[in-house]
């Protein structure tokens, strides 16, 4: 059953409602014994949302605003993009026969997504600029076009990402006892409380998880508490100064008693290559922001050992593979013989 099917009671579904499906959400939740020891945890899960059909979370919310868009009669939708959104709006307007226009700011999107967008036939504009005027454009073109904005400003796609909520619970069987997640537009960490709230008052779950919430330290306008004007980080997925549910962030972090905090890229790194070696699960850079959140609070004596934790992968680790390389001297090529190999792996 599709995604929009299986949720369709908690979602803006009417009877008009065309049910499109690339086969998005049931990611897996995976458990992480190995790191949850590491970092001092009792029980830790990974959702690895890079499963999702363009490899990541957005792909729950926009098929249900490329769904709605469609109901609405649209013909065209748009958006700004780190890259991911813009992937996953290219792919679910392609399979819907819409436009795609996706502003992208220049020079600062993986690689894999910037494909993704061309290949899906989306028109691609690449701005001088950051995300955040990017998205104010874009915020232009909806007032003055029409055209659908697909970004988070959009309430569909939070309604479609309120989805990876239910599946945790369901699979869990109750809500954690925390939620660990990037933060960037701040789209995600809205929408996860909202499905929360909503599956507890159905009485789905005994409690509400606090929800931690992260930025990377160059662009954590939430943590300074005062937009960035150049925020700067390797994650560039999470690279933004503004985020547009903003407020909407502060309110799930305050309700829940959880948190929103920073970390450096160097801590996100670590988080990042030990998310791959301790569990085998290859996230890309700005998905490791929760793990790394984590244990910077454990550090801290600010998170309870004795609990059960989730933390959302947003996207998957092939998105950026040139960061990945980088991080690592290429190797020499060497002759094909057993000597030589023996030599090369010191054996
Ligand atoms: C992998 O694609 O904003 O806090 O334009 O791609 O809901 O914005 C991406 C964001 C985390 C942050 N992890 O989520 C975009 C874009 C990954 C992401 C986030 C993004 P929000």
């Amino acid at each position: 059953m599709s995604l929009l099917e299986r949720y369709r009671d908690l979602l803006p579904i009417t009877d008009t409602t065309p049910l499109i499906s690339l086969a998005e959400g049931n990611t897996p939740l995976i458990s992480a014994p190995r790191l949850a020891r590491e970092i001092g945890v009792r029980e830790l899960w990974l959702k690895f949302e890079g499963m999702n059909p363009t490899g990541s979370f957005k792909d729950r919310g926009m098929v249900m605003a490329i769904a709605k868009a469609l109901e609405e009669g649209a013909r065209s939708v748009v958006c700004a993009s780190t890259g991911n959104t813009s992937a996953s709006a290219a792919a679910y307007a392609a399979r819907a026969g819409l436009e795609a226009v996706v502003i992208v700011p220049a020079g600062k999107i993986a690689l894999g997504k910037l494909a993704q967008a061309l290949m899906y036939g989306a028109k691609l504009v690449a701005v001088d600029g950051n995300f955040d005027a990017a998205l104010d454009i874009v915020r232009k073109m909806g007032d003055n076009y029409p055209i659908t904005v697909v970004n988070s400003v959009n309430h569909y796609r939070i309604e479609g990402q309120t989805t990876a909520a239910y599946e945790i619970v369901d699979t869990l069987g109750d809500a954690p006892d925390a939620l660990c997640l990037p933060v960037g537009n701040a789209g995600n960490i809205t929408a996860y409380w909202l499905g929360f709230r909503r599956y507890h008052e159905r009485g789905k779950t005994t409690h509400l998880p606090k929800m931690l919430g992260f930025q990377a330290e160059g662009a954590s306008p939430i943590v300074q508490g005062a937009p960035f004007e150049k925020p700067h980080t390797l994650a560039t997925a999470i690279n933004i100064g503004n985020p547009a549910s903003w407020r909407f962030a502060v309110g799930a972090r305050d309700e829940s008693k959880g948190c929103i905090d920073c970390v450096s890229d160097d801590e996100i790194v670590v988080a990042w290559r030990d998310l791959a070696r301790c569990e085998g699960v290859f996230c890309e850079p700005a998905s490791a922001a929760g793990i790394a959140g984590l244990r910077k609070l454990m550090q801290q004596g600010a998170a309870e050992p004795d609990a059960r934790y989730v933390a959302v992968l947003t996207g998957h680790g092939l998105k950026d593979p040139a960061m990945a390389v980088e991080q690592f001297a290429a190797p020499t090529p060497i002759a094909p013989t057993m000597a030589a190999i023996e030599r090369a792996l010191g054996w």
